[in-house]
C-alpha cells in the first residue's frame, strides 16, 4: 500500500469534532499515513510523539484595517503551502464552516493536485447551515467537495433536505479505542474524595453546557430520581449555561448532592464511578461521549434527536425518551438503578454493542476506503 499523506484540518479545541479528527490522525498514523494536523493551535488530543504526525499552525494576519482577523483566509493559504510543500495527497476537512470552503480555496491555488473529502459533524448543518447568509456557502462546500461524510443517517438526511443536497453524502459514524482500554483509577477512593458512599449510585453528565444540551433537564431528572433513590450527579463539563445550572442546583437545594467538576480530561476514570449517563440533547448528530459511556459499560438515558437513536439501542443499552420529557425519563432512569439484573444485562449489552459498531479499527477502514475511492 502507498504512503499516502493526509492533511487533517480541525478545531482543536475542546469538542466532538476536534476528538474524531485527531484520533482520526492518530489511527492513520499507526496505518503508515503521513498526517500533516492544519489548525490554529494543537489538538488538544495530539499528546504523543510520532514520527507520521506533523502539525502546521496556522498564523491569523492581522492590521487595523481589519475589523476582523481573516483566520478563514490565513487557513487557506496555509493549507495551499502544506500541499505542495508536503506534497499531500488529501485534504480531510473536518466541519463544513469554513474548513471545507477553504480546503477547496487551497485546491485551487495550490500546484500540487489534491482530493477534499469533507466530514459533517452536526452543528454545521443544524446551526449554520440553515443559517440565509451561510447556506449557499455550505451548500457549495458539500458540492465541490471530492467525497462527503456525515457522523449519523440523521445528519446526512438532514443535510440532504435542509440544504437540498443531491450529492452522495457517505456515514460514517464516529468511534472508539474499544481494545486499549486502561485500567481506571482507584474508584472506591475516588468515590470517598468525592464524598459519594458505597451505597449511592452516581449519575452523571458530560457535555459544552451549551442550550443545545439541555443541562437543565438533567438537574429536573436527577431531582425526581434521588427523591426515592440515593444518588449523586456529577456534572462535568463548562460553558454559557453552566452559572444557570449552578443556580438551579442551589433553587433546588440540591448541593449537597450535585458535585459541578469544571472540565475533566480522564473521561474513563468519571464512567467507571457511574452508573447512568444522561443525554438529553436538543440537537445532537451523534453525541461522541456516549461511547465513553458504553465502552465503561455505562447505559445512557438519550434524547430522541439527530443521531442518538443510532447509538443508543433503547431498551438494550439504555432508553430513548423525547426531548423535554423529564418525567419519562426519571422513570426510566429509577427502573434502571433499582433493577441491579436488568442494569447488569444493559450494561454488558453496552459494552458489546460499541464493539461491535463503532470500533475504532472498522471505521478507520471505512475513511481508507473512501480515500482510495477518491
Ligand atoms: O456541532 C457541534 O456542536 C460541535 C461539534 C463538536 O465539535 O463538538 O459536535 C458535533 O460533532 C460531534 C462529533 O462528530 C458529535 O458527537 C456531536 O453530536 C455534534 N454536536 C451536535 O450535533 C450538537
Amino acid at each position: 500500500m502507498m504512503n499516502k499523506k493526509i492533511g487533517i484540518v480541525c478545531y482543536p479545541t475542546v469538542g466532538g469534532s476536534g476528538v474524531v479528527a485527531t484520533e482520526l490522525g492518530m489511527h492513520l498514523s499507526d496505518h503508515d499515513y503521513e498526517i500533516h494536523f492544519i489548525s490554529q493551535t494543537m489538538p488538544f488530543r495530539l499528546k504523543r510523539l510520532d514520527p507520521n504526525i506533523f502539525f502546521h499552525e496556522v498564523d491569523v494576519a492581522n492590521y487595523p484595517v481589519f475589523k476582523h482577523p481573516p483566520y478563514d483566509l490565513s487557513l487557506a493559504s496555509k493549507i495551499a503551502e502544506v500541499i505542495d510543500r508536503e506534497q499531500l495527497d488529501i485534504i480531510h476537512a473536518h466541519y463544513a464552516m469554513p474548513h471545507a470552503i477553504c480546503a477547496l480555496l487551497a485546491k485551487q491555488m495550490a500546484k500540487k493536485d489534491v482530493r477534499v473529502i469533507t466530514t459533517l459533524h452536526g452543528t454545521d448543518i443544524t446551526v449554520l447551515g440553515i443559517d440565509p447568509s451561510l447556506t449557499n456557502l455550505i451548500r457549495f462546500g458539500i458540492e465541490e467537495s471530492d467525497a462527503v461524510t456525515a457522523v449519523s443517517y440523521s445528519l446526512r438526511d438532514q443535510t440532504k433536505k435542509l440544504l437540498n443536497i443531491q450529492k452522495e453524502i457517505q456515514v460514517v459514524h464516529n468511534f472508539i479505542d474499544t481494545d486499549k482500554l486502561e485500567e481506571p483509577s482507584d474508584t472506591d477512593k475516588l468515590k470517598r474524595r468525592l464524598n459519594i458512599q458505597s451505597d449511592e449510585k452516581v449519575m452523571i453528565h458530560i457535555s459544552n453546557f451549551r442550550k443545545v444540551k439541555r443541562v437543565q433537564d438533567v438537574i429536573h431528572v436527577f431531582h425526581r430520581v434521588q427523591q426515592s433513590i440515593k444518588t449523586k450527579l456529577l456534572l462535568v463539563g463548562d460553558g454559557p449555561e453552566y452559572g444557570d445550572a449552578y443556580q438551579l442546583v442551589q433553587n433546588l437545594g440540591l448541593q449537597d448532592k450535585v458535585i459541578f467538576m469544571g472540565r475533566q480530561d480522564n473521561i474513563h476514570d468519571l464512567f467507571a464511578m457511574s452508573d447512568l449517563n444522561l443525554l438529553v440533547s436538543e440537537k445532537e448528530s451523534f453525541g461522541l461521549v456516549l461511547l465513553e459511556a458504553m465502552i465503561s459499560g455505562v447505559p445512557s438515558i438519550g434524547s430522541n434527536t439527530g443521531g442518538i437513536p443510532e447509538v443508543i439501542d433503547d431498551g438494550e443499552t439504555g432508553y430513548i425518551c423525547e426531548v423535554g420529557d423529564v418525567e419519562t425519563m426519571s422513570k426510566r432512569a429509577i427502573h434502571l438503578l433499582s433493577e441491579e439484573s436488568e442494569w447488569k444485562r444493559q450494561s454488558l449489552l453496552s459494552k458489546a454493542r460499541v464493539k461491535e459498531l463503532f470500533d475504532a479499527e472498522q471505521i478507520i477502514k471505512r475513511y481508507e476506503n473512501i480515500y482510495y475511492e477518491v
